[in-house]
């Protein structure tokens, strides 16, 4: 095996740390190489899992994939591990993508430094030593100077309080902490909370082995046909063949995918045209259909004629009317909420043992020993419920870190009105902590690898930075996270995106979660250059307080 990739690296030891990095998924994993292999640091990684993976390790569920295209869906800062992997599907499968991130891991020897099985339970800056002491469950306490949490946007699982769940006879299960050992659903009557994309990923594979499937709906869904497939040997030519033109294409559009949205506008177009390519684009299925037009995410007549067409073939696609009508019945534009794609699921409600319960109009009261019940006093007894609702997104795996800054400054206070941060990266109080994807960055709006690398990179170019300037602290000026907030929400309000109240996008999803609009919309491609920018600039909008200063 070629080995220019590795790097010979230092042994981490607990408590002589240069820097601790806080998760196994694609972003710790990249972090540990830049900064072990790149910049020769002493770096631990601390998983709580039992492997590498993070989402891709959780998310087991029947039917989990992502909705990004496989060839886009992987690291590319190395041509020679893009060229090295092969995909075999249009969109990869939850156990392709894990044995991916294996591949990587050992291809990078990256395994010897993380740590498995160890769950975080505090993170607390000392002044006087300037280091971050980061405790686990075990009660084993490591120090090192730099901190970075690569803890993901949707890993805690936000399991609604349904009174009487911990009297249900049956069994359940959150999606996202799904069994490694599967789910027997034959003969069995199963519930599903949630119409999410997770949900609608869920719901086909589900009704095959299930005796009966009823899925709770309190809001329903747009979703376009993923048309997933088999790779042909061509296309894995050609991507091999295309590999600088498909990364280049993923660090400038918008959403870090690898096709552009076109320049024409909705209007551009007579209402025929407009329905051939909507036609089309439904036929070539995937995240593309909202890339038709660049104004569907900005002007609601526009996003109205997709969001007619959509609810259109959902119409023609089921066939029981009532249920039809329940599914189209949706209160959001296109693409307001992240826009599922699926394989089957409306076709799904038309099988004899699928039922539709929309519990927006009446809500689930009550988890009873042998079912649910809604408020006008309906029972539906259930052997196996699956919450397939969702996380406390962005910024719970971050509190659950239970951080604490300067001047005994908890996260969670700092946060207390929703996230504040810089460019998604740092928080004010809380010096050399840094956020891979945080709250303020495009993290979600986007294609994850993409963002994640280019964060890690900024992070390792920083951490260069400080380590040879000389420079002991950084942390965001307050006046610079004020300006960035404020920019947040204004790219936010030029789009639909604030539009659909309810989105986890939003906080909205976890009851008593302050309303904030927490990714950045203004693009990936916009955002790395304000990031470069930044950094060009000797890293403007920071307080960087040299060694001595520090100590004194
Ligand atoms: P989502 O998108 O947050 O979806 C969760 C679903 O669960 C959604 O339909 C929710 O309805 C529903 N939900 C949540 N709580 C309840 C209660 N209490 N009662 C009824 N229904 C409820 O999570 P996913 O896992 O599908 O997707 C998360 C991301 O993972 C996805 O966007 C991709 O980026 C990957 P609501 O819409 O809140 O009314």
């Amino acid at each position: 095996m070629p080995d220019t990739l590795l790097r010979e690296a230092s042994p981490a030891r607990a408590g002589d740390l240069d820097a601790i990095v806080i998760g196994a998924g694609f972003a710790g994993m990249y972090q540990l190489h830049l900064l072990r292999d790149r910049l020769g640091l002493k770096v631990r990684v601390l998983e709580q899992g039992g492997g590498v993976g993070g989402t891709w390790y959780w998310n087991r569920y029947p039917g989990a994939r992502c909705d990004s295209e496989s060839h886009s869906y992987c690291y590319s800062f190395s041509e020679e591990l893009y060229k090295e992997w092969e995909w075999t599907e249009r969109y990869p499968e939850q156990p392709e993508i894990l044995r991916y991130l294996n591949w990587v891991a050992d291809r990078l020897d990256l395994k010897r430094d993380i740590r498995f099985d160890t769950r975080v339970t505090a993170c607390t800056y000392d002044a006087a030593a300037n280091l971050w002491r980061v405790t686990t469950e075990a009660g084993e306490t490591l120090t090192a100077t730099y901190l970075i949490a690569a803890v993901g946007c949707l890993s805690t699982a936000n399991v609604p309080k349904i009174p009487g769940l911990e009297d249900f006879q049956g069994r359940w299960y959150h999606t996202g902490q799904w069994p490694h050992e599967g789910v027997d659903f034959s003969g069995s009557r199963v519930g599903q909370i949630g119409t999410g994309s997770t949900g609608i990923q869920a719901v086909p594979v589900i009704a095959e082995q299930a005796q009966h499937l009823t899925v709770f709906q309190r809001t329903a869904n747009y979703s376009v046909p993923a048309r997933n497939g088999p790779l042909s040997e061509e296309f894995k030519a050609w991507v091999r063949d295309n590999y600088a033109d498909i990364r280049a294409t993923m660090l400038e559009t918008p959403n870090g995918h690898p096709f552009r949205i076109l320049e024409r506008s909705c209007w551009d177009v007579t209402d025929e045209e407009r329905k051939r390519i909507y036609e089309a684009a439904w036929e070539k299925g995937g995240l593309q259909f909202r890339a038709n037009f660049r104004d569907l995410l900005m002007d609601k007549a526009a996003n109205d004629t997709a969001a007619d067409f959509l609810k259109a073939k959902i119409r023609e696609i089921v066939k029981d009317p009532e249920t039809a009508a329940k599914l189209a019945d949706i209160d959001h534009p296109y693409a307001a909420k992240r826009p599922p794609i699926d394989t089957n699921y409306f076709e799904t409600y038309n099988r004899p043992n699928v039922s539709l319960v929309d519990v927006r109009s009446n809500p689930i009261e009550r988890i009873t020993p042998t079912g649910l019940r809604l408020r006008d006093g309906t029972e539906h007894p259930l052997d196996i419920i699956v919450f397939a609702t969702g996380f406390d997104a962005m910024t719970g795996p971050l509190l659950r870190l239970n951080v604490t800054g300067r001047d005994g400054l908890a996260l969670g206070d700092a946060w207390a009105e929703g996230p504040r941060t810089y460019l998604g990266l740092q928080v004010v109080g809380f010096p050399n902590f840094f956020t891979i994807t945080g709250p303020g960055s495009p993290s979600v709006l986007c294609n994850m690898p993409i963002c994640i690398e280019q964060h890690a990179d900024w992070i390792a170019d920083c951490i260069a930075h400080l380590r040879a300037k000389g420079i002991a602290r950084m942390e965001p000026d307050p006046a610079a996270v004020e300006r960035w907030v404020t920019h947040v929400n204004e790219a936010a309000n030029a789009t639909l995106l604030p539009q659909a109240g309810h989105s986890w996008y939003l906080g909205a999803n976890v009851p008593g979660k302050p309303r904030v609009f927490m990714p950045y919309a203004g693009g990936m491609g916009r955002y790395r250059r304000l990031c470069a920018e930044v950094a060009e600039k000797g890293y403007e909008g920071f307080r960087l307080e040299a060694r001595e200063a520090a100590t004194a």
